[in-house]
């Protein structure tokens, strides 16, 4: 035997944290994985999850070759078999009901992937349809819209420098579990020390006492869904105080006085019912905020996939420009990827926003995509408008996405579904040809999307370990391959128009490239195949890349360097990152402005009377897809209700007893755990469990792991307005003690 040591970063979540591998690449046998202790940003760190890739590739129920259903039951079938009836198909409903009669869902696992992120929006824009939605709408999205609107791109998000931070605020995330989102920082727990022993403070703000609560100096529990009161008032109380401050950024700052009107009605007192949140305690948290010299105000999914998500997240950007905490060392900062994707373009592209509308309510496109809480209704849709067909890429929506078992339902409908997946699992056993990709093990890797969330910049290339099985491909050769077929073409010929786009458009947007010919580009570059030749151009193309002749970065380079390359810390970018048409901020954009009449309705209605049902992540869980991996599934059940013991107490439930908890859409029985961690008034369940269909092929996620699936309850009808995401916290629910059976 022998063995190879590998060094790569982990693929599993944003921290992307340094590996050190020992394998047999004779055997396919991954021996160990451990934490890389020279990659500069993760110093040997690691979570529970850094072996789940393995697990995954080593999963005997994991499919590694196309399936088809035929009379209910799965058949093995050829690669080409799979693509060629998979494109048939496609194109055969696209001719006969048109380009909109096919729907797509696009997963979160593809943000793991570079290959697949690079030539996916190929696939998108030839399927050109108008029924594409994706998990970023039961994440993200309002993020993405607040900072297209303030700074002219939606995929530029302002990211805590927390390693010279000296006050965190931290709003709706919960990083020493996530380990970190939109703030891609590997072992979060000594980062967030280090504001501590820096003699900084760490505040939590969140309807449960969370584990990055209990590292926190003070933790303020707030009602779900109503963070936009509360930073309103943040806002109202700096105009009163007089402490509004933008520093430099005021000199491209507009509508900064707009802004003391809009807030005027919101002040801490009127607020406080709402929120849960004292007037005193707002006032001080204003205090201290103000006092640090360092501080920054973070917000993530709590903050996002709730009734006022927009709001919400444009108000932490808001609340960190009025303090001058934009931008600034220690403040909320913009990355520098090696592959420039963040640098404005020469033309700013036009705001992707309402060019269309669903089809069933008329709900607004953002970014090409319709809300995934629009799903199902929009599957159900007969006649004229009617979907024929869906595309899954990596993802499950029948757990991840509000009302999952509506989606499951409408499936059934289809003509024709096809799942781009390694699993039989909740959706894809409801498709009719399965295609799975390769594995993290068998395909190269960058850091793409993550590098442009980092807390620290960086990059690192990870090489693939084992040759994939004769035929297996990889995710972006298999949509290419569908996608090739689908219009007449070869991979071949599309693969070539990918790559003399990306020579065009870098040469008219990279003035210090312009006077290269587009042939030296490719000349010089032929060493590399596919992908990881696209990103050979980026990276020499990019603000540390050698500019295809000088000194510089190259991919040749950085696959020289296994840990990774340090580009140092966060510096600021302002005002040339923007990439508004004005090149300045409107800080009062008026498609986020237009939902403060219903953020007013609601205050005006007063709190909510109903229980609010709010989610949770655990360290061991990834959504809903490691649940078939034995090491991460077994144990006492995580699936819990978490209820304070006053609600239990009202309500007579017992600690592991049972609740029946219902909605507007659902309801079934949960296990009960009592706790004072969550807030009166509110109960937490995670989401991504729930394996209890049949006809999946998940045997130990089903017998180990079954759950129940939050998004059984959760209200596809609820929506925050502007971005069109999914309210998964802060849902009205029902709970009454089960009853025995
Ligand atoms: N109630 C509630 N709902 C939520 C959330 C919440 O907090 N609460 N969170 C939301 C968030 S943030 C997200 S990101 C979404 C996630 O939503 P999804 O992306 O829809 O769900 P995942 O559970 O991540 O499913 C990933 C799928 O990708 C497959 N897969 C994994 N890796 C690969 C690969 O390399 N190749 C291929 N072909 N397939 C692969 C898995 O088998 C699985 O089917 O869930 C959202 N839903
Ligand atoms: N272990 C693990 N890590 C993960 C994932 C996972 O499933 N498991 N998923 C990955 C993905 S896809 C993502 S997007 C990230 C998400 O990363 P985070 O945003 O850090 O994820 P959560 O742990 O869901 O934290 C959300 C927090 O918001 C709180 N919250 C809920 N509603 C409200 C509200 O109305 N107001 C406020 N202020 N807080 C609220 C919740 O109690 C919770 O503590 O994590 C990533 N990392
Ligand atoms: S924190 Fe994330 S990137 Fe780091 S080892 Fe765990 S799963 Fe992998
Ligand atoms: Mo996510």
């Amino acid at each position: 035997m022998t063995i190879q040591t590998i060094y790569r970063s982990c693929p599993t979540c944003e921290a992307s944290c340094g590996l050190v591998m020992e394998v047999d690449q004779q055997e396919n046998k991954v021996l160990s994985i451990k934490g890389d202790p020279e990659n500069h940003r993760s110093r040997g760190y690691v979570c529970a999850k850094s072996q789940a890739f393995r697990y995954i590739y080593e999963d005997p129920e994991r499919l590694t070759s196309p399936v088809k259903k035929v009379d209910g039951r799965w058949q093995d079938i050829s690669w080409e078999e799979a693509l060629a009836e998979t494109a048939q198909r496609l194109v055969d409903i696209r001719d006969r009901h048109g380009k909109d009669a096919i729907a797509m869902y696009y997963g979160n696992p593809n943000g793991h992937n570079f290959s697949t992120q690079i030539y996916t929006q190929m696939f998108i824009t030839l399927l050109n349809t108008e029924r594409f939605f994706s998990a970023g709408s039961v994440d993200q999205q309002p993020k993405n819209l607040s900072c297209e609107l303030l700074y002219g791109n939606g995929w530029v998000f302002p990211i805590p420098d927390v390693d010279h931070s000296d006050f965190f605020v931290c709003m709706g995330g919960n990083p020493m579990v996530s380990q970190g989102s939109l703030m891609s920082a590997p072992d979060i727990e000594s980062r967030l020390k280090g504001i501590q022993q820096r003699g900084g403070k760490v505040v939590v703000i969140d309807p449960r006492r969370t584990e990055t609560a209990d590292i926190a100096d003070q933790h303020l529990f707030i009602r779900p869904g109503t963070d936009a009161f509360l930073l309103m008032a943040f806002v109202n109380e700096l105009f009163a105080t007089d402490r509004v401050s933008p520093g430099r950024l005021q000199a491209f700052t507009d509508g900064i006085a707009k802004l003391e009107s809009l807030s005027a009605p919101y002040t801490p007192e009127a607020v406080a019912a709402i929120t849960g949140v004292p007037a005193d305690r707002l006032r001080q948290l204003v205090d201290d905020f103000c006092n640090a010299s360092a501080p920054v105000l973070y917000g993530r999914i709590g903050l996002c996939t709730q009734q006022f998500g927009t709001l919400a997240s444009w108000l932490v950007d808001v609340v960190n420009i009025l303090t001058g905490r934009l931008d600034a060392r220690g403040g909320a900062m913009f990355p520098r990827p090696a592959t420039a994707h963040n640098d404005p373009a020469s033309a700013p592209p036009e705001l992707g926003y309402n060019r269309w509308q669903s089809k069933a309510r008329g709900f607004p496109e953002y970014m090409g995509m319709l809300p995934a809480s629009l799903m199902a209704e929009e599957m159900e849709l007969q006649g004229e408008h009617q979907v024929r067909a869906l595309i899954t890429v990596a993802g499950n929506p029948v757990l991840s996405v509000p009302n999952g078992k509506r989606i499951h339902a409408a499936m059934d409908k289809l003509e024709f579904v096809v799942a781009f997946d390694f699993y039989i699992n909740e959706t894809t056993s409801q498709a009719d040809i399965i295609i799975p990709s390769t594995t993290q093990l068998e395909h190269s890797n960058y850091d793409f999307l993550f590098s442009a969330t980092c807390v620290r910049n960086f990059a690192q290339y990870s090489p693939p370990t084992f040759d994939p099985p004769d035929g297996a491909l990889e995710q972006y050769q298999i949509l290419n391959e569908v996608t090739a077929r689908m219009n007449g073409m070869t991979r071949a010929d599309l693969e070539a128009m990918m790559l003399d786009g990306l020579i065009d458009q870098l040469l008219s947007n990279a003035p210090d490239l312009s006077h290269l010919p587009a042939e030296d580009i490719k000349q010089q570059t032929a060493e590399h195949e596919g992908p990881e030749r696209l990103l050979d151009i980026m990276l020499r193309a990019g603000p540390y890349g050698d500019k295809f002749g000088g000194e510089g970065l190259t991919l040749a380079q950085l696959k020289a360097a296994p840990h990774g390359i340090d580009l140092g810390p966060l510096e600021p970018r302002l005002p040339e990152l923007l990439a508004t048409p004005n090149k300045r901020i409107n800080i009062v954009p008026d498609v986020i402005t237009s939902d403060i009449p219903r953020l007013q309705a609601a205050l005006d209605k007063g709190p909510s009377e109903h229980m609010l049902l709010i989610g949770r992540r655990h360290i061991r869980d990834m959504n809903s897809w490691l649940h078939n991996l034995t090491h991460y599934a077994r144990g006492k059940n995580r699936c819990t209700l978490l209820i304070n013991p006053q609600d239990a107490k009202r309500i007579g439930l017992t600690d592991s007893g049972k609740a029946k908890i219902s909605s507007r859409v659902g309801e079934f029985e949960a296990e009960v755990t009592i706790s004072d961690s969550i807030m009166p008034g509110v109960v937490s369940l995670p989401h991504g469990f729930g394996h209890i269909h049949r006809n999946t092929q998940q045997s130990v996620a089903t017998t180990l792991a079954p759950g129940v699936s939050a998004n059984d309850l959760v209200d596809d009808n609820e929506m925050d307005m502007p971005s069109g995401t999914s309210v998964v916290n802060g849902v009205p629910v029902t709970i009454v003690k089960a009853t025995a059976h």
